[in-house]
């Protein structure tokens, strides 16, 4: 067992997971996923994808969601993504994906996709804006998964009713069809903080928040940081003391916990008699800590188009190669007619 709970003997297994470049990375992707996959790269078959086709379930600025896109791989690799041991690539680089969508939307009842939580949330918060991509991007997602017949999909709270109805919508198919896709399972890594908006600690930190107060983006400046952190919403105990009901402080002291490596227990007593504003400098300054190798690898990465694209073409090969497999046998046992 490795330090996240990964098993050894899981190395031919197959992940995929992905990030939506819907905006500038945080820290809770860092957390949530980035780390976890660096970790889970060593022992399994890792496909991680830019997720440009969802990005644009909500309004995109063409210019800034190519941009965006972009970016999105240069922080995989900073974060120590290997292309060499993964295999990286942009969703709308891989057709198989929107094709493999339609043939499973007929297949998906209306009802499923509305049950959604995720879709409620999104339609309340994009109320001028609720889009069928918006409604059958579940069944997209499943497409994502079951076109490279991944075993395990690293996945947060919010996404394991969409990896449920991914299960569903597989062993319909194969049911229906005879045995063509993998069955995935949702792996939750023990570690993984979900780290909570400054401003709002009760919601999740958003990349499209459109209070820049709310979120710490990986290219903030140090100093931004720390202003970020001693603005964040906490209460008035002025206690530096683990509750999961005190959000404001939990969340800080989640963030001091992984960015200093210090448990709950160690940073109650660091604390203890000192105000929130000792309390917060400090998550300031070792959350700024954190990012900064973070931030100047980015810039190095960013700044080399010429090897992202090379990763890219490499991650379209190879996820292109896989993905055309799968789709080639569920067009055959749909009854397309094959030249
Ligand atoms: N705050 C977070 N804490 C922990 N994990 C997080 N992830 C995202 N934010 C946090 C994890 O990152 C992976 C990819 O996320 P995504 O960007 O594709 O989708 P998202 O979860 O919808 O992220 P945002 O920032 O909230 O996007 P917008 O604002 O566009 O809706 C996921 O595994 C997620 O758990």
């Amino acid at each position: 067992m490795t330090e996240n709970g990964f098993n050894m003997n899981e190395m031919k297994k197959r992940i995929l997971s992905g990030v939506t470049p819907s905006g500038f990375l945080t820290i809770g992707h860092i957390t949530g996923a980035l780390k976890n996959w660096v970790e889970m790269q060593n022992e399994f078959d890792s496909f991680f994808m830019v997720a440009d086709l969802h990005a644009i379930t909500t309004r995109q600025v063409a210019a800034d969601l190519r941009q965006r896109s972009l970016d999105t791989v240069a922080f995989f690799l900073s974060a120590g993504i290997d292309p060499e041991k993964s295999t990286i690539f942009m969703q709308s680089h891989i057709p198989a994906h929107a094709e493999l969508a339609w043939v499973l939307s007929c297949s998906t009842g209306m009802g499923e996709c509305q049950r959604m939580t995720q879709f409620k949330d999104k339609s309340a918060k994009n109320v001028d804006n609720v889009n069928v991509g918006l409604f059958s991007y579940p069944v997209l997602m499943a497409c994502d998964i079951l076109l490279y017949q991944a075993n395990y999909v690293p996945v947060g709270e919010d996404q394991k009713q969409h990896l449920e109805l991914t299960r569903t919508l597989a062993q319909r198919y194969n049911h229906n069809y005879s045995d063509t896709f993998t069955i995935p399972e949702p792996f939750i890594p023990k570690i993984g903080g979900r780290i909570m908006s400054l401003q709002e600690p009760t919601s999740k930190m958003s990349k499209s928040d459109v209070n820049q107060n709310a979120t710490i983006y990986l290219n903030d400046s140090n100093e931004m940081i720390i202003k970020k952190i001693k603005r964040a919403v906490t209460d008035s105990d002025a206690l530096v003391k683990y509750d999961k009901n005190k959000h404001g402080i939990a969340n800080l002291m989640e963030l001091y916990s992984i960015a200093s490596g210090k448990s709950y227990n160690d940073i109650e007593s660091e604390f203890r008699g000192a105000g929130y504003g000792d309390f917060k400098q400090a998550v300031g300054e070792s959350v700024a800590e954190f990012v900064a190798p973070i931030r100047d690898n980015f810039m190095k990465y960013r700044s080399d188009k010429k090897l992202l694209n090379e990763i890219l073409e490499l991650g379209r090969e190879k996820a292109g190669r896989e993905a055309q497999k799968t789709l080639r046998k569920v067009y055959k046992k749909v009854g397309f007619y094959q030249l």
